[in-house]
């Protein structure tokens, strides 16, 4: 049964007016909205996951390269079981499981490929994430995120963790390289991917594939599942991120597909 009692939903504050930017959180926003369940969002400063997280009793879920654990959005209260979650997937499963009458998130006996999916498309975008050089944090936070980003790093300051020119540039290609191969999972072919020994792309030594269908704006059509919000999230993310030369680029890459996933994304998009 939909409960009236809503779904607290903790969200990562962007500047005003605020709005979900990082990945993770986006596939939770989009997942919620398309079950149609009653939430609320919370939205906390970044610098705050972590008494946050730690404050509900929820544990740290990733680690850093040097082993220590730190805490992570999103992570949803669910007011009428009680039930604390603190990781994108588990909350989408456990949305699934137990709001079994709105609209599935996970067909029949898929979770095993979402999951394997879900690494996939968090390794192609992550690798490429030196290209969102527009976080929308709120300029009173701004600091303190950009510090706690060059610590983690090891770096000395801000300013080395931008890409030059020249490697934003290769980072285009490479991304819009990795993206070739995951449109194939639209239009259902596949395969091994070739790009490692033919990179393909925009830049002059490279060829765009002839004659490419144009493909679905959903991996499976009809309805969405959990896999199109996983790619959606990305796609959301790159949107709000990247500079904007940088997106209508990529808007227009593979046929204009990440343009069209970004769009049809936005019927899922609002933040209540
Ligand atoms: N495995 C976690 C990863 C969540 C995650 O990495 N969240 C990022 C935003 S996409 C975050 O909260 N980062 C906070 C930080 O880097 O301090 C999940 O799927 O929820």
């Amino acid at each position: 049964m939909t409960t009236s009692h809503p779904i607290i939903y903790y969200d990562i504050a962007s500047k005003q007016p605020s709005r979900t930017f990082a990945p993770n959180p986006w596939k939770i926003r989009l997942a919620l909205n398309y079950k149609g369940l009653p939430y609320k969002t919370q939205w906390t400063n970044m610098p705050d996951i972590h008494s946050l997280r730690e404050g509900l009793g929820i544990p740290a879920n990733r680690t850093l390269p040097d082993g220590t654990p730190y805490h992570t959005l999103p992570a949803i209260q669910d007011s009428a079981t009680g039930k604390l979650e603190g990781d994108s997937f588990a909350i989408a499963l456990y949305l699934d499981s137990q709001y079994p009458e709105t609209p599935r998130l996970f067909r029949p006996n898929t979770i095993g490929l979402t999951a394997a999916f879900n690494q996939q498309v968090d390794g192609i975008f992550t690798k490429h994430t030196g290209l969102s050089t527009k976080m929308p944090f709120d300029a009173s936070i701004e600091e303190e995120v950009k510090a706690m980003f060059v610590k983690r790093v090891g770096a000395s300051k801000w300013e080395d963790l931008l890409p030059s020119p020249e490697e934003r540039a290769k980072d285009l290609v490479s991304l819009e390289a990795a993206l070739e191969e995951l449109a194939k999972a639209y239009q259902h072919t596949g395969g091994t991917t070739d790009w490692v020994w033919r990179a393909r792309g925009t830049a002059t030594e490279q060829k765009q594939v002839p004659g490419r269908e144009e493909a679905g704006v959903l991996l499976d059509g009809g309805e969405p599942v959990y896999a199109d919000f996983i790619v959606g999230a990305w796609v959301k993310m790159f949107e709000a991120c990247m500079a904007d030369e940088d997106w209508e680029k990529m808007r227009g890459w593979q046929g204009g597909l990440w343009g069209r996933v970004a769009d049809y994304m936005e019927r899922f998009a609002e933040m209540k």
